[in-house]
């Protein structure tokens, strides 16, 4: 018998950045908030989750943090209906024991990591039965495509967005209204050795008729605006804002630059140009993954060049990306559009537990 509300616990480890704690906590969010669930997120290194959710103690997730070492045995009224492991982190082996000794399994989920790659529609939803105990784990790949576990994305998403006000950020945090042709631009990166260069094409392409403002989040303190001596470039530090109001920096900004995972589905939802950072792994197998999304995105041969130099392979040529830029304007907001019509990754990932747990 599963219990009413759904019992779910989240396991994440953090490896590095923001991106393992962002990716929990949004889900974690909107299991609970959105489809009702008891859902608990253990999480080893709660840091990160301080600036994404400054105010996570309010609910509404049970936040844990993975204690030094866990009770042996683990009771069984501390499992859950539903175990999700975040990116195949490698659960607390008395808990998976007891998960076995439940008298209905757990769905018991491994969320993988974000790719647009082909095989994944062939690996979404695969099975992996334990070697030894009575379970069974399931593979849930977020994707691009319909036959993939989809996207994170809340359903008072569109609501936030009507409700926003630009100029009350801009405001806030001290950037100047906006002028016809100023272009705003967000900046996430890793450290990025084109990083110099960009700088340098921005400071000499602006001009006080089309200026330039780059707007840099995760500084702990916002720092006074640094300007070129015509003022036609400047650049702002802001500070890490909570996830929500990190949204309300993409919507404000004409191109965005993002990097890793969760920032790089936030911009797609926001629909303006990006670029993105891809996380760099061993190998270069990061590269495979680039090039997936260029060739699934309407916009991929007009980002190509840009994104691959700021990716490491190439020469950033800022004056012919800023001349495509109004371009694309159009496919962000139309490969939005596809992307938010198709079922979200929540929903799929509670439609999938509760057919496994009639
Ligand atoms: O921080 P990231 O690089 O995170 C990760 C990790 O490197 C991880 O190990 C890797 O697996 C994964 O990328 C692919 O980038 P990401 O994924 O964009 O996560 C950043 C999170 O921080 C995201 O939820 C947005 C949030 N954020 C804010 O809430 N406020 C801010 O001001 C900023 C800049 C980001």
């Amino acid at each position: 018998m599963i219990s009413k509300p759904i019992q779910c616990d989240i396991f994440c480890v953090v490896v590095d950045n923001y991106g393992d704690a962002g990716v929990c906590w949004r889900l974690a969010c909107q299991l609970a908030g959105e489809h009702g669930w008891r859902v608990r997120l253990w999480i080893d290194d709660p840091a990160p989750l301080r600036q994404l959710a400054p105010d996570h103690a309010a609910g509404p997730v049970e936040v844990r943090v993975w204690p030094e070492s866990w009770p042996h045995p683990w009771p069984v009224a501390e499992t859950a209906d539903v175990v999700i492991e975040a990116f195949a982190c490698p659960l607390p082996p008395d808990y998976v024991e007891t998960m076995a000794r439940r008298a209905q399994a757990p769905v018991w989920l491994n969320l993988e990591y974000l790719s647009a790659e082909d095989w994944v529609a062939g690996c979404h939803a695969l099975r992996s039965p334990h070697p030894r105990l009575p379970l069974v784990k399931h593979f849930f790949f977020p994707g691009f495509g319909e036959t993939t576990g989809g996207l994170l994305r809340e359903r008072n998403y569109d609501e936030r967005l009507t409700a926003f006000s630009e100029s009350s950020f801009r405001n806030e945090f001290g950037i100047p209204p906006k002028a016809e042709d100023d272009l705003t631009i967000s900046l996430f990166s890793y450290t990025n050795p084109a990083l110099p260069e960009l700088m340098r094409a921005w400071a000499a392409w602006a001009t006080p008729q089309r200026p330039i403002r780059v707007l840099r989040p995760g500084s702990m303190e916002a720092a006074p605006a640094r300007e070129n001596p015509t003022g036609s470039f400047s650049l702002h530090s802001l500070p890490f804002l909570p996830q929500a109001r990190y949204d309300e920096l993409l919507w404000t900004c004409d191109l965005n630059f993002v990097r890793g995972e969760d920032s790089f589905v936030r911009a797609q939802w926001a629909a303006k140009p990006f670029v993105w950072q891809i996380y760099p792994q061993a190998e270069n197998a990061h590269r495979a993954k680039l090039d997936a999304f260029l060739y699934i995105h309407p916009a991929g041969p007009q980002l190509a060049a840009f994104w691959q130099a700021w990716n490491g392979q190439g020469t950033l040529d800022w004056p012919d990306f800023a001349a495509s830029l109004s371009g694309l304007k159009a496919p962000m907001r139309q490969w939005a559009k596809t992307l938010a019509a198709r079922p979200d990754l929540a929903g799929k990932l509670v439609q999938f537990c509760l057919e496994r747990l009639k």
